[in-house]
């Protein structure tokens, strides 16, 4: 950037002295070229796509199979070691050429690359995480131009630092042997993680883009929000404006909401700080999802010349407070948020990217990520630092759907280099994607990495690579340099305001006293073998990560494998299932709390429904201890190829069980049951910032449906609060019942809801469930279907399924004896025989 701008000062200074530009508004646009592609050391040449990378090329041309089928992962590794050429060329016409300064702009180089336009060398770059430009008015010419980007093999280009390093970096979820992944700024992921596959990319990955201009144009606006009150916004808008001479200027902010503001300005050439600021009246405040409107404000900026427009820039505003509250208090550490003042209790997962090949990620994929998110009651997602710093379309719609976002810097679960060249990239990554997303309303707080300081601490990196007590010393100082300072200098610097979090989570799942300090991620369900109801004891100040792995669904499954290979122990399904104690784990939980199935597709239906109902205690847990907890993201939202994982929402974003539960376990008023010591305790809780009236109905009925106790009872909920609606010894409330006999249903009814669970007192394997019988209606409406269900005997997790591509508003729920349930199934698709395709599976039919 600083040799743009000096070259442009230099163009313009000559023009200022020779002769009056002409005024016209400048120019961006995506480029759209005709691209082809070849390994550097051949001659042949097959099509590509950009954005892109070379294994979709690849694949496109034939050259290698579908890597997401079977076992081909292994078959092309061989990719990462070679260097790749793409070119592309595009039309130039002559208006372009008219302007004093054209620029191009990488949004995303995957990562070394030396890119030149008409064979002069313009860029070169090594970050996947930061956009590339140059000044190429003296390179770009009338009609065909040619753009030649030779990108070199992330795996030689690291080999030497490796060589050079006193050490290897504890990265174990790079399967390489030397952990090359460290010293390359590009996505971690990518090197293999424990629920993707290793395919080290190179390409194109986001657009690149001619800017065209004259006179000025605005670089950047920082919009601060200085106060918010109910009566008054007052906003100072912080502009960078590039100029090429000495210019007046007016400065116009306009949205429909409040009159123009207008200001005069005197440019020097060069780049130019300015502040306006804005006070709006009576603010529309941006809420998250469930506490309000996300409202956002269309601001245009307009930078006129003698009344033409030169530049012009939109930015979506929503007026909010975000407060963290990190600091000591009498129960240890608090960690939550305030959002305009209200104490939010942040119900949400943690995002990992949507792809291995990120260039193909299309708009409705974000879409459909925002659908299910407010589908599923979220109000926040963590982007994980394993992954990639995400699109812009990502948190433009993060706005409009009050999501709010917990940013990661990309560092997860190693230690890092931190020598000069390290941390000058690391500068760069920093500054470009503070000032990128620094304006988003939903950006709620910064973070410097995934599970390091946690990991260096307890996970003995120093035994394992036999680190020195030097090594030791230098790697805990690069820490320093990089967490503790680095970046929270860049965050205070550029996005002041912000909360600046140095590693998630602080502290540690093993010891029970850690869990009164701050956020943890609590491993000791899965990684720790805990059972599921240790759920219930450990629940800290605040949950950001916890999971347990299920296997897609058999749609999805057969994406890549044949009935052949549905067997947990085969070579595909362990290709498929990237965490070292994966399968073993799925069974040995499984053979706990389930009668053990015989076939495969009742293991992955089972592995599903345990998913659900294991990680539901913990919404509840997390959920029944507010305030004490305020926050549960679960580990993970979605996957980045089809396999099985922590994810509740598959590679092809079909649902697995456990995303009906997430929905209604994070439902704004919830009842929840849990028992200590023989007493059955159950808690109404409300996320509402508004008091609210509601229904409770409890009641435990028989398996068959008689009832044995009930209790119903209108309460007044205050806003966002947590009460204890029933306290009572079991063995009084069952009488003569047995535990495996009967079930608590417990509705809370408000509005045009009503939200039923399920509360056991026993296993499942030891419920006296019965072959149910049950009678099902569906009827076509205009969004699909609707299907009513009644069985004449309780049914544990009901799965609806049908080979019609659509979504259910429910599934994998219980039913009550006698019952009538109602489901809608949404479709676009038309003319199906949805009610021979149905299939109903309940845990009876697994056994
Ligand atoms: C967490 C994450 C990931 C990992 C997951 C499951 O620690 O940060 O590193 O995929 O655990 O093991």
């Amino acid at each position: 950037m600083k040799n743009l701008i000096i070259f442009s000062i230099l163009i313009s200074s000559i023009f200022f002295q020779s002769c009056d530009v002409d005024v016209k508004p400048n120019i961006s646009e995506t480029i759209n070229a005709e691209w082809k592609f070849k390994q550097a050391d051949t001659d042949n040449w097959h099509d590509a796509i950009v954005p892109g990378n070379v294994h979709i090329d690849l694949e496109n041309s034939g050259i290698i199979e579908n890597p997401f089928y079977g076992t081909n992962e292994e078959d092309i590794q061989w990719i990462e070691k070679k260097d790749w050429v793409y070119e592309g060329v595009f039309e130039v016409k002559n208006e372009l050429l008219e302007y004093e300064n054209i620029e191009i702009e990488f949004e995303g180089l995957d990562t070394y690359s030396d890119v030149y336009l008409n064979d002069e060398k313009i860029i070169t770059s090594k970050n996947m995480f930061i956009s590339y430009s140059a000044l190429i008015s003296k390179h770009i010419k009338e009609g065909e131009n040619k753009l030649k980007v030779v990108f070199h093999s992330p795996i030689k280009m690291a080999m030497p630092l490796f060589e050079k390093s006193k050490y290897t970096y504890p990265a174990d979820n790079d399967r390489s042997k030397e952990h090359l992944s460290v010293f390359t700024r590009k996505a971690p992921y990518h090197y293999g993680w424990d629920w993707g596959p290793r395919f080290v990319t190179s390409g194109i990955w986001r657009p690149i883009n001619i800017k065209a201009w004259n006179n000025s144009i605005i670089r950047d606006i920082h919009i601060v929000q200085d106060n918010l009150s109910d009566e008054k916004a007052q906003l100072s808008f912080n502009y960078e404006i590039e100029s090429d001479s000495k210019e007046d200027v007016t400065i116009e902010i306009s949205a429909k909401e409040f009159s123009v503001v207008n200001k005069e300005l005197k440019l020097e050439s060069g780049l130019n700080k300015f502040v306006v600021n804005v006070t709006i009246d009576n603010p529309k405040k941006w809420w998250p999802n469930g506490m309000g409107e996300a409202y956002l404000y269309n601001i245009i900026t307009k930078l006129k010349h003698n009344d033409k427009i030169i530049s012009e820039k939109k930015n979506r505003v929503g007026l909010r407070t975000i407060e963290v509250i990190n600091e000591p208090d009498s129960l240890g550490e608090s960690f939550y948020m305030k959002v305009n003042g209200k104490p939010t209790f942040l119900k949400g997962a943690n995002y990992i990217p949507n792809d291995s090949f990120l260039g193909r990620v299309t708009d409705s994929v974000y879409q459909q990520n925002f659908k299910n998110a407010v589908a599923s009651n979220m109000n926040m997602l963590r982007v994980w630092g394993g992954g990639v710093y995400e699109d812009d379309r990502f948190y433009e719609l993060a706005d409009e759907n009050g999501i709010l976002i917990w940013q990661d810097f990309m560092f997860a679960c190693t230690m890092y280099p931190s020598d000069d060249d390290f941390l000058k990239n690391v500068e760069d990554e920093a500054i470009y994607n503070i000032k990128r997303l620094r304006n988003h309303a939903s950006l709620a707080m910064w973070c410097g990495n995934n599970e390091i300081q946690v990991g260096w601490d307890n996970w003995g990196w120093q035994d394992s690579y036999n680190y020195s007590e030097e090594d030791q010393k230098d790697l805990l100082e690069g820490y320093d340099k990089l967490f503790n300072k680095l970046l929270p200098q860049k965050v205070k610097e550029l996005d002041g305001e912000k909360f600046y979090y140095p590693s998630s989570p602080i502290s540690n799942w093993a010891n029970k006293s850690d869990f009164s300090i701050a956020d943890n991620h609590y491993w000791g369900v899965w990684w720790g073998k805990k059972t599921f109801e240790s759920f219930n004891d450990m629940v800290p100040r605040f949950m950001s990560e916890f999971g347990f792995q299920s296997f897609p669904e058999m749609k999805t499954i057969s994406e890549f494998s044949e009935k052949k290979d549905w067997d947990i122990d085969s070579d595909i399904m362990k290709s498929h299932q990237k965490s070292s104690i994966g399968n073993v784990t799925i069974k040995e939980y499984m053979e706990r709390d389930y009668i053990m199935p015989n076939n495969f597709e009742d293991f992955v239906y089972l592995s599903q429904v345990m998913q659900a109902e294991g990680m539901r205690i913990a919404f509840e847990a997390h959920r029944r201890n507010k305030p004490f907890n305020m926050g549960t993201l679960y580990w993970q939202f979605n996957d980045v190829w089809p396999v099985v994982s922590w994810s509740g929402i598959d590679y092809f974003g079909r649902w697995k069980a456990m995303q009906y539960f997430v929905k209604k376990s994070f439902e704004p008023v919830f009842t929840s049951a849990v028992i200590t010591d023989g007493i059955l305790q159950v808690n109404v809780i409300s996320d509402l910032i508004h008091s609210q009236k509601i229904t409770s109905e409890l009641k435990i009925v028989t398996l068959n449906g008689e009832t044995v106790w009930s209790r119903n009872q209108e309460i007044n909920l205050a806003e966002n609060s947590n009460i204890v609606i029933l306290e009572e010894d079991i063995e009084k409330l069952l009488s003569n019942y047995k535990a495996n006999e009967v079930t608590l249903m417990m509705n809370t009814i408000y509005e045009n809801k009503n939200i039923e669970s399920t509360f056991l007192f026993s296993k499942v394997k030891k419920l006296k469930l019965t072959k149910p019988d049950i009678k099902v209606v569906s009827s076509a409406n205009k969004d699909g279907y609707t299907i009513t269900l009644i069985s004449d005997t309780f049914l544990k997790n009901l799965q609806l399924s049908t080979n019609t591509e659509g979504n259910w508003d429910n599934n994998y729920f219980d039913m009550q004896a006698n019952k009538e349930y109602t489901i809608q199934f949404t479709t676009s698709e038309k003319n199906v025989d949805f009610s021979k395709s149905l299939m109903l599976k309940s845990i009876r039919n697994t056994y």
